[in-house]
């Protein structure tokens, strides 16, 4: 049997530096893949000894992407540990910072980091401008909307423009893809119309991440998130500042609306087969920690935008209760001491980098018989899981949520799709979208909530507590969904500081190597069994890989110099 191992490294349009190995048979279907971050941070370490109200401010910085998120989940864990409620402006301020944040990161995502996985640039010179503007018309029509910028004028100069760059040699940031891959399946005409959207994308997240900073102080690390609640008092007293956030909110809809949906629809329907088929599908385990507290009440008990929950072996008919106490990380193959399986209140952190495997052919291959990437294996009631946009989607449905459901079945009814296209690679692109124009909704009414609480008189933005009894010995965790999953921070204090810091992070879950048992994580499970049509240009395994929207500075938090070996297949 002839099978061919394939090594892309690194894999871009992503954050951090992930490594993907498959081998491939002679019908070029995957028989085997392995996923492997190759950089370690080491943040956990740097918490310990640290005074926990400082925690926050220095976790953020595990990612310069989910921008806002560890800070939030850190400040939470500690207040959890100290038994302290926020008060309802710093709730609605939180959730507006983070609902800003997902707009920001799933609009990035799919123009920026994923569309060039389905739209080929170089097809889109060959289009014919008029029949994009129907094109375009045809696709926002499935869910009763007009067309983004679309004029045979601006598509014509999105062409214009983009031919230039070609003629001269310079495709700049369109520099490397697999350009004329089979795999690639739109008509010229919807390529040019990813294309103009990828540009109006541009704009767009720059504004959204001026919203963030309209209550968070700037962007990516907003900084007005304290334990006991937030600092913008300011912000939340003059209704110009709430007004100017919700303007630019609307404008991030009407783009999900016109464009982003649209788009979505016009890819899944290209890909139909595929989706049909559950290519990419993998684990089928979904879990999701519930996240965006809508009443006041401890975050462990409110009521939640996102809910909790487990679904297993993709059956919606059953949803199973969320405990922490039965999520573990196993490091069996992760360059970690040992082979342990903690709890994150005890988790641990000494890394023992291995190596790769002898040079073959001049290429150091991972060693995945023993230990092959620096991201832990994590565990829920040992099993495997997927967390992320799609995962919540399906908890959601499965839960009965009605705001859930409603999005979810209207998406795919309007695309005539049914239920089981969610369980493969389109699927999990669709997830995200369809959380994508719910959250736009949220967000609007989490601001008409807060300008009604303050034009009120309610101004108070944070709980006092008395850091010397509550600091004396305490643990808590906070456990809440980031854009890419499930995130927990876990911490133990002691006499005012920081004795154990854990946070066991979504790409963690979905990026993570096999377990202790040789079962795979959500990355490799997802390969297996998915055709390549050209080895060669392996596009499949990176449209896979980036539908979950890797970010592995956030999976290790911890950067390794060794390892780094040329590539039989390299990206860039
Ligand atoms: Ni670094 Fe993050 C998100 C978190 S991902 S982007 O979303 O937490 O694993
Ligand atoms: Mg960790």
């Amino acid at each position: 049997m002839m099978s061919k191992h394939v090594v892309i490294d690194p894999i871009t349009r992503i954050e951090g530096h992930l490594r993907i190995e498959a081998v491939i048979d002679e019908n070029n279907v995957i028989t085997e893949a392995y996923s492997s971050s190759t950089m370690f941070r080491g943040i956990e370490e740097i918490l310990k000894g640290r005074d926990p109200r400082d925690c926050g401010l220095l976790a953020m910085r595990i990612c310069g992407v989910c921008t806002g998120t560890h800070y939030q989940r850190s400040i939470e864990a500690v207040e959890h540990a100290f038994g302290v409620t926020i008060p309802k402006n710093a709730r609605i301020v939180r959730n507006l910072m983070q609902g800003a944040l997902y707009l920001h990161d799933h609009i990035v995502h799919f123009y920026h980091l994923h569309a060039l996985d389905w739209v080929d640039i170089t097809k889109a010179l060959e289009a014919d401008p008029k029949a994009a503007v129907a094109e375009a018309q045809k696709w926002a029509k499935l869910s009763g909307q007009r067309p983004w910028n679309a004029s045979e004028d601006v598509f014509a100069e999105v062409q214009a423009r983009v031919t230039k760059y070609v003629k001269q040699g310079r495709l700049g940031v369109f520099g490397n893809a697999y350009w004329g891959s089979k795999a690639y399946k739109l008509t010229p005409e919807q390529n040019l119309i990813g294309l103009s959207h990828y540009l109006d994308a541009l704009d767009l997240q720059r504004k959204i991440a001026k919203a963030q900073a309209i209550f968070g102080g700037k962007n990516p690390h907003p900084q007005s998130i304290v334990v006991g609640g937030v600092t913008c008092v300011q912000d939340i007293k003059n209704p110009a500042r709430i007004a100017e956030f919700k303007d630019i909110i609307q404008l991030a809809q009407k783009f999900i609306k016109q464009a982003y949906l649209p788009d979505v629809y016009m890819a899944g329907t290209m890909y139909a087969d595929e989706a049909l088929e559950g290519v990419g599908g993998g684990l089928g385990n979904y879990m999701s920690y519930g996240d965006f507290n809508l009443d006041d009440t401890p975050f462990y008990e409110a009521k939640k935008l996102f809910p909790s929950g487990i679904v297993l072996n993709k059956d919606l008919t059953k949803v199973f209760d969320l405990d922490q106490s039965k999520i573990t990380e196993d490091v069996t193959h992760s360059w970690y001491e040992g082979t342990d399986n903690l709890h994150p209140f005890n988790g641990k952190t000494n890394p023992n980098y291995t190596g790769f495997k002898e040079k073959k052919d001049g290429i150091a291959y991972l060693d995945v018989e023993k230990k092959y990437s620096w991201i832990k294996s994590p565990l829920y009631d040992d099993q495997r899981m997927e967390v992320g946009p799609l995962a919540r989607m399906i908890v959601g449905v499965a839960k009965g949520d009605e705001r859930i459901t409603k999005y979810v079945t209207t998406f795919l009814k309007n695309g005539n799709l049914p239920t089981s296209v969610l369980f493969s690679t389109v699927g999990r692109t669709a997830g995200r979208a369809i959380e994508t124009e719910l959250m736009a909704e949220a967000i609007l009414e989490w601001c008409d909530e807060l300008a009604k609480n303050a034009a009120a008189g309610d101004l108070s933005t944070w709980t006092e507590f008395d850091f010397d009894k509550v600091a004396k010995d305490a643990q808590g965790y906070g456990m809440a969904e980031a854009p890419r999953g499930g995130l927990g921070h876990w911490v133990k204090i002691k006499d005012g500081k920081v004795v154990n810091y854990q946070a066991v992070v979504p790409s963690t879950w979905n990026a993570a190597p096999k377990d202790y048992k040789g079962r795979m994580g959500a990355y490799e499970a997802s390969l297996v069994g998915t055709k390549v049509v050209d080895p060669d240009q392996p596009l499949e395994i990176i449209r896979t890989v980036h539908s979950f929207d890797p970010c592995i500075a956030c999976a290790v938090h911890i950067v390794d110099t060794k390892g780094k070996e040329l590539a039989v297949y390299k990206v860039d």
